[in-house]
């Protein structure tokens, strides 16, 4: 059972969430930033992370001229709350998270639902390198070369109905392994993590389930053993450690809109023009680069998802 504190505890005596993470963004502005860790050799040496399988790549996906960010830091810096609220705990803390065995449970709306093994699941699909941008909603952004196989592909196995009109995903819930799941008084966040997309989004050939990075097996940190990736979107989207995958009929509950509806909506396409309370978005720094740039229109992805939102209100439906 989730205990959350009483809600009169007069606010003098919890720290609310905003001033750690406040906290944090002083460190960074003050230059402790992730280049500035990675160039450390302290920073290095926590880095070091331990090298996955290699995996059989048949096609290769380039969708920005921008070099990808290098692997130690796309191991090193990441958003993953069940091993710890800071960008270098998950590296630190998710040695002992176990991967394998693993299954998905896929549910709902659909005519083939049932529990099958990570094996079952990546059969059929053949691997992919896409080398995407991918931006926090924090203000970072990188260039990742994951290994993966369209979202798409695989819902079709199992045979949606006419009512499947969004797909919600689920994130495993395993305290014994997740340091950051063992927190309690406050709890980081209401476990299991929760995100969804609308059907046209999940189905969109950009769409993947990634189970890897650089040619090798996605680290813990990075969301193992298969982990969702929505290049026009808010990271956040990205829900890592998937068991289970839905076909729902109606939008699904997702942690962050749940958790500060005003900062996090269902859609949460990067949009430089929607202001959030917190971080700017309509400039980015990209991992290793001193200046911010600009931030693009769905992430520089326009050209192929802007159809799917025509019509829509952006700054209504973030
Ligand atoms: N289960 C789970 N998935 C998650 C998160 C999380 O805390 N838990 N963090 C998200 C956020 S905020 C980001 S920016 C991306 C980071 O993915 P990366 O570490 O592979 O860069 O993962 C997303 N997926
Ligand atoms: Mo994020």
């Amino acid at each position: 059972m989730l205990i959350k504190p009483p809600n009169n505890i007069p606010s003098s005596e919890i720290t609310p969430r905003s001033v750690y993470v406040r906290r944090r963004e002083i460190l960074r502005l003050l230059g402790l930033t992730a280049s500035a860790f990675i160039a450390g050799p302290r920073r290095m040496a926590s880095a070091a992370t331990t090298h996955g399988a290699k995996l059989t790549v048949t096609s290769r996906m380039v969708t920005t001229p921008d070099s990808p960010t290098p692997f130690d830091a796309v191991t090193g810096f990441n958003n993953f709350y069940e091993f710890g609220e800071d960008k270098e705990d998950p590296a630190q803390n998710s040695g002992p998270f176990k991967p394998s065995p693993w299954s998905v449970t896929i549910d709902g709306e659909c005519a083939k639902p049932g529990t099958y093994t990570l094996e079952d699941i990546l059969k059929p699909h053949s691997l992919q390198e896409r080398v995407y941008r991918m931006r926090c909603v924090e203000g970072w952004s990188m260039v990742v070369p994951w290994v993966g196989f369209p979202l798409g592909d695989l819902l079709k196995r199992f045979q949606p109905n006419g009512n499947a009109k969004f797909i919600a995903f689920t994130s495993v819930i395993r305290p014994e392994e997740m340091v950051g799941q063992r927190r309690r008084f406050p709890a980081i966040l209401p476990w299991p993590y929760v995100e969804g997309l609308r059907m046209d989004e999940a189905t969109h050939p950009l769409t993947i389930l990634a189970v890897g990075i650089y040619g090798e097996t996605l680290p813990n940190q990075n969301g193992a053993p298969l982990r969702l990736v929505v290049p026009w979107k808010y990271g956040f989207k990205g829900i890592k450690s998937i068991v289970k995958i839905s076909f729902v009929r109606k939008q699904p509950t997702t942690t962050w809109s749940r958790e500060w509806p005003e900062a996090y909506g269902f859609y949460s396409n990067v949009n430089p023009n929607v202001t959030h309370p917190r971080y700017s978005q309509s400039t980015e720094r990209r991992i290793g680069d001193f200046f911010r740039r600009p931030t693009l229109m769905f992430n520089g992805y326009a050209d192929q998802v802007a159809s799917m939102y025509t019509g829509m209100d952006l700054r209504r439906f973030y």
